[in-house]
């Protein structure tokens, strides 16, 4: 979707130059606070489909940013989705894609912070507005994308061995490989996606398009030390794509809401 851009602080000031939306006033990421957010009686996320076995070829691509599965074809089914939550009423968001977001140390990676903390790494599950028929369509509308956005903090995860199994295969820009066992999105989940926090936004990445509902899980999943060692070997040819996480931006005017059991 965008072109070249890179992470480092000196790079991330040049995004505004190339892709003027990101000086835009609804930006992500930014920092997550608690007892800053409003509680709202919101419905509980709808999410449906999760615990399918995705429709085998899965690829798992390097793009030289991130490292991507791509779930935008799920033969005869329907694709996974999700509605209710902090949704409009009557929008339901389906499936495109999951990547990441890690650090070269432990101490950083989340794009996202909470409560202070920035996670080891961080999952967005990119969904898309059914109105609309493409990623790239969908990137003109405010309504056009929900993005769950999910912490990892270590500890030890089976649910991730098919896809931490095959990074070494992915090791360089455009490489791309088939996941030999099938996944499903639940498994990737928090064991509780009772409590999240919900904000408009926008990508966290160039072209930065202010298209955006963020929905972040207050609970992390577990992942190893030697599971994430192995999204920091990934390269983008130049040098390794971790530390591929946004600069936090200003919430400005914006609310930040929390749903809580
Ligand atoms: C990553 O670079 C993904 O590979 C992109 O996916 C994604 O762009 C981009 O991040 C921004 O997404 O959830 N971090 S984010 O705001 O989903 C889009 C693709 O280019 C448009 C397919
Ligand atoms: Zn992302």
């Amino acid at each position: 979707v965008a072109g070249h851009f890179g992470y480092r602080k000196r790079d991330q000031h040049t995004w505004v130059q190339n892709f003027k939306l990101c000086d835009g006033k609804l930006q992500s990421p930014i920092s997550i606070s608690s007892f800053k957010s409003i509680t709202l009686p919101l419905p509980a996320l709808e999410i449906i489909g999760y615990h399918d076995f995705l429709s085998s070829p899965l690829y798992l691509k390097n793009n030289g940013h991130s490292v991507v599965v791509n779930v935008n074809n799920h033969l005869g089914k329907r694709l996974p989705y999700i509605f209710g939550g902090s949704l409009d009423i009557n929008q339901e968001y389906e499936v495109d894609h999951l990547h990441f977001h890690w650090g070269a140390k432990n101490n950083r990676g989340s794009e996202h912070m909470l409560n202070g903390i920035r996670y080891p790494m961080e999952m967005h599950i990119v969904h898309r507005n059914r109105i609309y028929s493409s990623l790239s369509n969908a990137l003109n509308y405010k309504n056009g994308l929900v993005v769950l956005g999910i912490f990892f903090q270590e500890e030890d995860n089976k649910s991730l061995y098919s896809i931490v199994n095959h990074l070494t295969s992915v090791r360089w820009i455009n490489n791309e490989t088939k996941l030999n066992t099938s996944i499903t999105l639940g498994s990737l989940l928090p064991k509780n996606t009772d409590v999240f926090y919900s904000y408009k936004g926008s990508l966290t990445t160039p072209p930065c398009n202010e298209v955006v509902t963020w929905i972040i899980f207050s609970m992390p999943v577990p992942i190893s030390f030697s599971q994430l060692n192995k999204f920091r070997l990934l390269s983008n040819g130049n040098n390794l794509i971790a530390d591929n996480y946004r600069k936090l931006q200003n919430i400005g005017l914006r609310k930040v809401y929390i749903r809580k059991l």
